[in-house]
């Protein structure tokens, strides 16, 4: 347990309203994994796998309308509605606190409520962030075992007066009428209510790493990104790091992991997170940045050998498996997995299945949970209190038009502006319709804590402390040609741009200077062993004006939501890339 007052005192008052049978401190241990493990094997709230095959690894199945972040049942509480903005849902504190407080009243009743101390960040480190989580689910104590850095570790970091994160999480009914992930970053808290989905209950992750965290960044002057960081080592054996904003399904995990073609000897990607960055400025005017999580928790349909080895090695054991197919040997199978579909299974909703039924077996956001420090190529520095220098920034998103393979951003408020005007299509990481454009800036729509406009002029402000700033880029994986084929291969490939990248931060790669930033020249990128034509290699290079044109339209409207708050450098790299596309052919 703790001497922290105000921690004892929280956990009394939320045990008060909540009402369990029994409260239970998480301490951390083998044996009390060990023990939860047995209890929810014998509830069926897991299912235990093949040992030999995956020792370690259980299997959980969601509520079937469960299974993906809510957008629309996410709220920024804060005192007015401006300060959330009008990208987020906004509701009143005292609103807020009434009318889930009243879910929350008696809900743990006949259930135990876990106490999970958790550490964002690593023991230690001036930048890390302290939490404790209560919940009434043993799946979300395994999870956060893996995902954070949990129990005793975490009480010795409290101390008995440090601050913490307030979270608050129940499963309720699992009734989407009685579901809400509420974010108070005026009061460090955070409650979730009537849902067991990744995203929305293992709150260190989305609710606290990114939406109260960015809230903290932007009162303490540091950064809380939805970015990869990756070590890019070069046949020197020179490492330099590069940090990646993609919305979520779009491949942040596989880039972090990958593997070189053969044909690009010498390279090597080190991975020192896979989905959150906290980025700081450093004594030496560079951004430095760290990865808060300890685990992965990553998209399993379309992982496979092929597009990430090392996400399924590391997933190979210690492993939870969320919403996959279960196979008659008792393993996990999902589509993309590059084998072939077992004759039958279960599926993700529990229902027996085959191939035939023309059903996915795994749903499309079926996850698993893994432990970082399995990774085959995890940085030797992915624990490091000041966390890694950044070179470069990436920013990039599903286009199936419009965005080259990659282009470099001018200057800091250049590149600013190409990460608040991204775009992409949507996946099935939240739910909602799948496919369809929307403006996700920083890929931090769904995730920051407080106005956008805000937002932006932080990033603004941070690059005017920076001597030595990142060169800032922006990168399309996904564009295809007229019959919808992707025109780049993507996967290990993508190190031919990430190779363009490192030879831009040294002076060393040509590139042709367009409206929208500098385009690699075709000679600049190595395509040295790829086979790919030199009509593909055009169009993923081309900038069509046009298009370009129509797209600032979408640009503007999204901008002027944000009225007088919008920064004025914003227009103004708005009106400057609509005079270079005017004098453009
Ligand atoms: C995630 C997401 O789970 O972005 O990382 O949805
Ligand atoms: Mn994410």
């Amino acid at each position: 347990m703790t001497r922290h007052k105000e921690a004892l005192k929280w956990v009394d008052e939320m045990a008060a309203m909540c009402k369990p049978d029994e409260i239970v401190w998480i301490e951390g241990s083998d044996a009390e994994k060990d023990r939860l493990t047995e209890q929810a094997l014998s509830t069926g709230e897991l299912h235990l796998l093949n040992q030999e095959k995956y020792p370690g690894c259980v299997l959980h199945r969601t509520a079937e309308n469960d299974v993906a972040r809510t957008e629309h049942l996410t709220f920024i509480c804060t005192r007015t509605e401006a300060d959330a903005g009008p990208t987020n849902n906004w509701m009143d504190p005292k609103e807020a606190y009434a009318k889930v407080g009243a879910m929350f009243d008696g809900c743990m009743r006949g259930r135990t409520m876990y106490v999970i101390p958790f550490i964002m960040g690593v023991p230690g480190s001036p930048f890390r962030k302290l939490g404790i989580e209560l919940t009434d689910s043993i799946y979300v104590v395994l999870n956060m075992r893996i995902m954070t850095r949990i129990g005793q570790v975490a009480l010795d970091e409290l101390g008995e007066n440090e601050d913490f994160t307030k979270c608050l999480h129940s499963k309720g009914e699992l009734d989407i009428e009685r579901r809400f992930i509420l974010q108070f970053p005026e009061d460090n808290t955070i409650w979730s209510y009537g849902s067991g989905y990744g995203g929305n209950v293992l709150l260190g992750k989305k609710c606290l790493s990114l939406r109260i965290a960015s809230y903290m960044g932007l009162t303490e002057g540091w950064m809380a990104e939805h970015m990869l960081i990756l070590g890019l080592e070069s046949p020197d054996g020179e490492v330099t790091y590069i940090a990646g904003a993609f919305p979520s399904a779009c491949g942040k995990t596989n880039l972090a992991m990958l593997i070189p073609p053969d044909s690009l000897p010498g390279y090597k990607v080190w991975t020192v997170g896979d989905d959150i960055a906290w980025i700081r400025i450093g004594d030496d005017g560079r951004l430095w940045a760290v990865n808060p999580e300890a685990g992965f928790f990553g998209v399993a349909p379309g992982t496979s050998a092929k597009s990430n080895h090392n996400a399924m090695l590391t997933a190979s054991s210690n492993s939870i498996f969320t919403n996959v197919l279960l196979t008659p040997d008792n393993t996990v199978w999902w589509e993309g997995m590059g084998i072939d579909a077992p004759d039958q299974g279960v599926d993700w909703r529990g229902k027996p299945w085959t191939p035939k039924d023309g059903e996915n077996g795994a749903n499309a956001n079926a996850r698993f949970t893994a432990p970082a420090s399995q990774c085959p190529v995890i940085s030797s520095h992915w624990e490091d209190p000041q966390g890694v220098p950044i070179s470069a920034i990436l920013f990039g998103g599903r286009r199936a038009k419009l965005a080259p393979l990659i282009y470099e951003s001018f200057d800091w408020q250049h590149g600013s502006y190409v990460g608040a005007t991204m775009a992409s299509e949507t996946t099935a990481a939240a739910t909602g319709a799948v496919g369809v454009v929307r403006r996700d800036p920083m890929a931090m729509r769904p995730f920051c804590g407080y106005n956008m406009a805000r937002y932006f002029r932080h990033w603004l402000d941070i690059g005017k402390k920076l001597t030595n700033p990142p060169k800032i880029f922006h990168v399309n994986w996904f564009r295809q040609d007229e019959n919808g084929e992707f025109l780049w291969p993507g996967y290990g490939e993508n190190l031919r741009a990430l190779d363009w990248v490192l030879r831009r931060c040294n002076d060393k790669a040509d590139a042709r200077e367009t409206p929208i930033g500098y385009v690699p020249t075709k000679e600049s990128l190595n395509l040295e062993g790829l086979d790919i034509s030199d009509e593909a290699m055009d169009k993923l290079l081309e900038v069509r004006g046009d298009d370009w044109i129509e797209e600032l339209d979408g640009m503007q409207k999204f901008f002027d939501q944000f009225g007088y708050e919008l920064p004025a450098e914003m227009l103004e790299e708005q009106q400057a890339l609509k005079t270079r596309l005017g004098r453009w052919d």
